[in-house]
């Protein structure tokens, strides 16, 4: 049933076409109650007006601030239509108002032009959204319009107003502006550059990126504190990925983890596993004493030692003096962590004279459900990638004829889903003895993934091939020197200046380490490999590269329509394979 209209409440910023409404509105006889500057425009269209202030009998205070903010305007919107309420409205000196016609504040457009912090702050509109808020909530008498596109249907439904399916449309979309409006305020005070909240960065990716900074979310603090150093922009963008990389591992597998970083994407991620004797040697560190963290560290670290040049590293447990020590020789940019022992802390902050980063990460913290980001113009929102990575939820599909997972090869597979769900897409991750041994990252092709990666695992293998082991260094030699000698070796692709260079690490002629040397050696070291891939095997061949390189259980998602092929393809070769259901695409 429609509502007779008698009294109306014009209250807007955009004064466009608000005189032809409050004409048609007056030939009516509807008594219309306006603030400031709309019952001014009103006026100087010749259109009969009563104030705000003079109905309220209080005037418009604080620059305008309060003006609407008042018993009689609320109750007069909010009032049911029965006695009680009239009776106590009339008792506050109020009476009903049928129509709110409001469009608020211009917060967006005044951010949009760069104004300063208190402009954009006084540009948050309150009163406007109460009354809003107010006339939607009452609308089965209420009418509440807060787009003028919406003034031609009132006019037309006068005398009689709108209906009562109108006013419950009306309201509907008066609920999505208001909280359109406030999502707009909460995303500007969490990534708004105003440098209240916000901590200045030297520059963004590139150094003609500037001006440039971080701040948390919400006004709230950074999920970490800085304990040392001036972290980048794209060291943060490393600590922050491999931080929750580390949290997931550890809450998934329930042992130390450790991840390496370079450019946004793991070079290297493990799991704490005692190291055996082979490992102890090609990583140097036979007769060092080790803790689980800190092989945690050594194993993530080791996985691609030449991409790990210059990393950023992140431990899920507390730093010990074992792990500082390790990281004290390596070349390294930082370290995210939830602690540091004291001999630790001080160990980290006088490496690289005093600039090597360490963050402290708030172990406790849950990032927002909602995260967003600006690019080229335009906004995008998305839930986080909150799917839960473990055994139980990702392996209990197991596809091929051949179903016997062993214990490790379960650990391995959720610690490459894990380490893939923070690495750039496509991507690919193969793991062996609780740690990554090659990772495929930012690849079109899902193929390339597998080849890039395979190539990875070969060559971390091949680092423990005896002639590896026995390369003659020179005394002086640095240990990143060895290691890129002995990557050199296992590809074996020299110039004859880079050549020229290799030899002269050594005190004794290298003899070759030859394709069936490199053969023989990876039949029987790179077997029981795990593979995780963060989309669909959307055809047979990347199966048939895995199986060139020692891959005996995957995961993927799976819902292709290769599917059948692919999981024919995996039992052609007695491989274990599981669909996860869950796509881990990262940009
Ligand atoms: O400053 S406010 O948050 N406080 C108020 O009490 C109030 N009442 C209406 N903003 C308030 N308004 C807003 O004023 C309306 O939402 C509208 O956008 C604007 C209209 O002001 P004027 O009629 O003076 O141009």
């Amino acid at each position: 049933m429609a509502e007779k209209i008698r009294c109306a409440l014009l209250s807007v910023s955009d004064k466009a076409h608000l005189a032809e409404l409050a004409k048609a509105l007056v030939e009516q006889n509807v008594k219309i109650l306006s603030t400031g500057g709309s019952a001014k425009a009103l006026r100087d269209a010749g259109i009969p007006v009563t104030d705000v202030s003079e109905y309220t009998g209080s005037p418009e205070v604080m620059d305008g601030r309060v003006k609407t903010l008042h018993p009689r305007v609320h109750g007069g919107i909010l009032a049911r239509p029965i006695e009680s309420d009239l009776n106590q409205l009339a008792e506050i000196g109020g009476h009903p108002i049928d129509l709110v016609v409001v469009n608020l504040y211009p917060f967006e457009a005044t951010v949009a032009k760069g104004s300063d912090y208190a402009t954009c702050v006084e540009n948050i509109d309150i009163g406007g959204p109460c009354m809003v808020r107010a006339a939607a909530k009452n609308h089965q008498r209420v009418s509440i319009v807060v787009d003028p596109a919406d003034y031609s249907m009132v006019i037309g439904s006068l005398p009689a107003g709108p209906t009562q399916e109108q006013r419950a449309k009306l309201a509907a979309k008066a609920f999505a502006h208001t909280a359109h409006y406030d999502g707009m305020i909460a995303s500007w005070l969490g990534t708004a550059s105003h440098s209240e909240l916000l901590t200045p960065l030297k520059y963004g990716c590139n150094p003609q990126q500037i001006p440039a900074s971080i701040g948390g979310i919400g006004g709230k603090p950074l999920p970490f504190d800085v304990l040392n150093g001036k972290p980048g922009y794209i060291n943060l963008l490393d600590a922050i990925n491999a931080w929750q990389l580390v949290k997931e591992c550890r809450d998934a597998l329930g042992v130390p983890a450790a991840a390496s970083f370079k450019h946004v994407s793991p070079a290297g991620a493990a799991v704490y596993e005692p190291l055996p004797d082979i490992l102890l040697e090609a990583y140097e560190v036979k007769g060092k004493k080790l803790t689980p963290a800190s092989i945690a560290y050594l194993r993530a670290r080791q996985a691609d030692p030449l991409c790990s040049f210059g990393d950023f590293a992140a431990l899920s447990d507390p730093v010990d003096v074992e792990t500082a020590e390790f990281l004290k020789s390596e070349v390294s940019d930082g370290i995210i962590a939830p602690d540091y022992s004291p001999e630790a802390l001080a160990i980290l902050s006088a490496k690289k004279k005093g600039a090597f980063i360490v963050l402290k990460a708030h172990p406790g913290f849950e990032p927002p459900l909602l995260e967003r980001r600006d690019m080229g113009g335009a906004r995008f929102e998305q839930r986080r990638n909150d799917a839960i990575i473990d055994a139980k939820t990702t392996l209990a599909k197991l596809v091929t004829t051949d179903t016997a997972l062993p214990a490790g090869a379960a650990r391995d597979l959720v610690l490459s889903q894990i380490c893939i769900k923070y690495t750039q897409s496509n991507s690919v991750g193969y793991a062996l003895g609780g740690q990554m041994i090659g990772v495929g990252a930012g690849q079109q092709s899902r193929v390339d993934c597998v080849k890039l990666a395979g190539r990875k695992a070969q060559t971390w293998a091949l680092r423990q091939h005896p002639k590896v082991l026995a390369l003659p260094f020179k005394e002086g030699v640095k240990r990143q020197e060895r290691i890129n000698a002995r990557v050199a070796y296992i590809e074996g692709d020299f110039t004859a200046p880079q050549y020229e260079e290799f030899k002269a690490n050594f005190s004794a002629d290298v003899p070759p380490l030859t394709a069936e040397d490199k053969a023989a050696f990876l039949k029987v070291a790179l077997t029981d490999v795990c593979l995780a891939s963060d989309a669909f095997f959307p055809f047979r061949d990347n199966i048939d590269v895995a199986a060139r390189f020692g891959v005996k259980y995957l995961v993927h998602p799976g819902g292709s329509v290769q599917d059948e092929p692919v999981t024919a393809a995996a039992n052609e070769y007695g491989m274990v394979m599981a669909h996860s259901g869950i796509r881990l695409f990262h940009h």
